[in-house]
């Protein structure tokens, strides 16, 4: 047997259903029979999870799950990323542990991926043949090669704030189905590309469009090619923002492959779902785009506040635009035991479209509250650094919240704003560190 094309991944098989996940990789004949061999397809999943070619294979035993596998998904390894948790492997999804996302410009090793289908091969000798289009309600339509991103329009370097709508969806009770994201489904790398907009004035947006079209060369996990994996868009004004980006290179480097190489769209501050990867056409629309993942309950979120469980109707629901405010504590560890009473504290905060006014930090589980240093941004929809020097009173176990607040007076709550799909849980991040 065979992997099928809509087989869940096997991150979540061996988590969840151990023994279809062994049947799936050593394609055993009945369960009867515990000792199948790993075959071809089996052989190359299992090598790819556990990060490395397995030289014994052949002695490994049907029924054995391997120790990487079986012990928990946090061993599981994804090429090119450092200390990443992989949530799911069909489609790739990994999330990045808090504390390591204390750089300012988040290392590509350390960016979480969030794949919505199977990524196209876009090795470097299939770069030459790329080609965008702008298509639709447009004057004239272009046919772009990468070449001509480069040299017919400005190029911008911009750090940039990429964060999956569904980021601490893991909170939710009753939970929403979907990746569990903790904390780390964020990133705010260097973006080098040309501005969405450049390239939309170039092709001369007609009066009607009203919303643009994404889609890209991933295919969808089914293997259908009639289907989509996710074709999203934005509304004209959010393309022609001067910080949205046509980008080719992230961190200095063409973007690799997990992050959509040659060329993916940014729609910084918006769930970065607007992002699309792997792209090879923009159609500006005269209506809402209704492509995959735009429709539904997709990135979408009740119009009003539901209690936890709720039904929504379906015509209750508005597409999610800007990404709420929200900070990360990214200098120590939960777990952390810190030997001397004083410490230098220190995280991040965004606010999607707006700028974070202020950061405030609690260790008494919100009695009182310090306020930080916050760094303006490098440039607008960068996070922003905040920093404090923190003062323990005693020894003995304390957690430590940061509360951020947007420029509009808007704060972090305390609990999540539940909704049915588990999206933008930006209530406030936590540790819990000892003092001794
Ligand atoms: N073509 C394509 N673009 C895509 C996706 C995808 O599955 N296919 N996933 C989107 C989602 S949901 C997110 S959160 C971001 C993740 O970007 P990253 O993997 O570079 O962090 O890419 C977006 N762009
Ligand atoms: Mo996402």
């Amino acid at each position: 047997m065979t992997i099928k094309p809509n087989e869940r991944g096997l991150c979540e098989l061996y988590a969840n259903d151990p023994e279809r996940a062994d049947y799936v990789v050593f394609g055993r004949r009945t369960k009867a029979d515990r000792r199948g061999f790993l075959h071809r397809a089996g052989l190359v999943s299992m090598s790819a999870i556990v990060g490395a070619a397995i030289p014994f294979h052949a002695n490994m035993p049907g029924g054995l799950i391997p120790a990487a596998l079986a012990d928990s998904l946090k061993n599981f390894r994804l090429p090119g990323k450092d200390g990443l948790i992989v949530l799911n492997d069909r489609p790739i999804n990994a999330e990045t542990p808090a504390h390591l996302l204390n750089d300012d410009i988040t290392p590509t090793a350390r960016h979480f991926v969030r794949n919505n289908g199977i990524p196209p091969e876009t090795a470097s000798e299939h770069i030459g043949e790329w080609m965008l289009t702008i298509d639709g309600e447009v004057h004239r339509p272009l046919t772009l090669s990468l070449n001509d991103l480069k040299t017919n329009f400005e190029t911008v370097e911009l750090a940039l704030q990429l964060e999956c709508g569904g980021n601490g969806r893991a909170a939710f009770n009753p939970p929403a189905r979907g990746n569990q994201w903790t904390v780390g489904a964020i990133g705010n790398a260097k973006w080098t590309g040309v501005r969405y907009r450049d390239l939309l004035q170039a092709a001369g947006v007609k009066q009607n469009a009203i919303y643009t079209a994404h889609y890209s060369m991933d295919k969808h996990l089914s293997g259908d090619p009639e289907k989509l994996p996710i074709s999203r868009g934005v509304p004209i004004a959010k393309a022609m923002e001067a910080h949205s980006l046509i980008a080719f290179e992230m961190n200095g480097e063409p973007i690799p492959s997990l992050h959509g190489s040659p060329a993916r769209i940014i729609c910084p501050g918006w769930p970065a779902s607007t992002g699309q990867k792997w792209l090879r056409r923009i159609e500006l629309r005269n209506v809402v785009h209704d492509g995959a993942k735009m429709t539904g309950k997709s990135y979408r979120v009740p119009k009003y506040n539901v209690a936890p469980g709720a039904k929504v109707p379906k015509e209750d629901f508005a597409i999610i635009e800007s990404m709420p405010v929200k900070s990360l504590i990214t200098s120590h560890a939960t777990g952390t035991n810190l030997k001397q009473p004083r410490i230098h504290l220190a995280g991040h905060a965004w606010a999607g479209d707006r700028r974070v006014r202020s950061v405030d930090v609690s260790g008494d589980f919100g009695a009182t509250w310090q306020a930080t240093d916050l760094d303006p941004p490098p440039n607008p929809y960068s996070w922003q650094r905040w920093r404090m020097d923190f003062q323990f009173p005693a020894v003995g176990y304390y957690e430590l919240w940061a509360r951020a607040t947007d420029d509009r007076g808007v704060s972090q709550p305390f609990a999540i704003n539940w909704n049915p799909k588990g999206y933008l849980n930006n209530s406030m991040h936590r540790i819990g560190v000892t003092v001794t």
